[in-house]
């Protein structure tokens, strides 16, 4: 109680004894973080717990992925995000055991904890040409991008909170962990509107091949007041979409409104050229942009999007308010439904959800 950990469990469940047993039917690995009150475990006092909240930590969803060369359908890497701001990483290539301790990728802060799952994309080119070259056992695995925000909704006080939240892109190679946002480039505002926003195209992070001041990814200031990230990001092609939300304060109402955007997976800045038919007119044109560049944000009429998908050439956003879904006139549905640039070939996202039983 109070460390954010990791629990791995077997999929053939507790055994003959009907015992759930640490080490043989499931496993636990603590980041470390968070305080442990003993006095409270031994006590098992729910409103005594809760009145210390502020040492409490806790893990949120991982993403798993497959990233040694050559891919086996195993799970190699797991990250997942904690309250206190930090994206754990779980290493399980050198040991090949699940025991391996957590380190942190990055160390961020507890006034902007993660709580959506991060996702994981295989580093652009853009990037990796940039990056120091890897060898030995380093070089047999995909360097990647781990995208993630800050934020949480987890009980209505947290409505009302008004922290300047963020969202992360962060190159992962294996050689450099504990990153802090002193690592990492601030994105920068080009234009924005009440609905709009473009941000840099040509952001130089500072990814470098030498050693010393190298930067290891970007992040964005979200600057609307309480907005933040709830749901994970999607990675395809070179961009990446994410979804904020801006709760509404009254407790009784799920309404709000929040933000869909498009980004690239390299430095977090608006792509060139139409993206997204951002102005809802049926067809990518310069109405989607702006000086040239894809606008990278957009603020929903209604609603606060969930996490954003792909079919297709559609990007859909599930909404908690009805709007008419497309450029057609039609019923109003919970969710919005854009055109984008279809990109074809391979997607950059590596995740990995197959799950397969045991055989002894
Ligand atoms: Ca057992
Ligand atoms: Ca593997
Ligand atoms: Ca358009």
């Amino acid at each position: 109680m109070g460390q954010a950990q990791l629990f791995i469990v077997y999929l053939d469940g507790p055994g003959g004894d009907g015992v759930w047993d640490l080490g043989k039917d499931y496993l636990r690995i603590s980041t470390g973080e968070g305080a442990v009150d003993t006095a409270l475990l031994a006590a098992a006092d729910v409103a005594a717990a809760d009145a210390v909240t502020a040492s409490r930590n806790a893990l949120f969803a991982p993403i798993g992925i497959d990233t040694v060369i050559p891919q086996d359908g195993k799970v190699d890497l797991i990250y997942a995000g904690d309250l206190y701001g930090n994206l754990w990483r779980f290493d399980l290539t050198s040991s090949g055991s699940w025991s391996s301790p957590a380190k942190p990728l990055f160390k961020g802060d507890k006034t902007r904890p993660i709580t959506a799952i991060p996702a994981v994309g295989v580093a652009p080119a853009s990037v990796t040409d940039l990056a120091p070259i890897r060898t030995g056992a380093l070089a047999k695995t995909h360097p990647v991008m781990v995208f993630f925000g800050s934020g949480r909704l987890l009980a209505d006080a947290d409505k009302a909170a008004s922290i300047v939240n963020r969202f992360y892109g962060v190159y992962d190679d294996g050689t450099k962990l504990d990153l802090t946002e002193a690592d990492l480039t601030v994105q920068e505002s080009v234009y924005s509107t009440a609905n709009g926003r473009v941000y840099k195209n040509d952001l130089e992070v500072g990814y470098t091949r030498s050693a010393g001041a190298t930067k290891r990814g970007w992040y964005i200031e979200l600057p609307d007041d309480g907005e933040r990230v709830i749901d994970r990001a999607l990675v395809k092609g070179e961009l990446v979409y994410f979804n904020t939300i801006l709760p509404d304060t009254s407790t009784c109402d799920a309404g709000g409104k929040g933000w869909e955007n498009v980004v690239q997976m390299s430095n977090g800045g608006s792509a060139k050229g139409a993206q997204w038919d951002v102005n809802q007119n049926g067809s990518l044109d310069a109405g989607d942009t702006h000086a040239g560049l894809s606008f990278a944000g957009r603020k929903t009429a209604k609603g606060q999007p969930g996490a954003p998908q792909i079919i297709g050439n559609q990007l859909f956003s599930p909404l908690t308010d009805k709007i008419r879904s497309s450029v057609t006139a039609g019923p109003r549905d919970h969710f919005q439904n854009t055109r984008i640039a279809f990109t074809s070939g391979t997607s950059g996202r590596i995740s990995w959800t197959e799950l397969q039983l045991r055989d002894d």
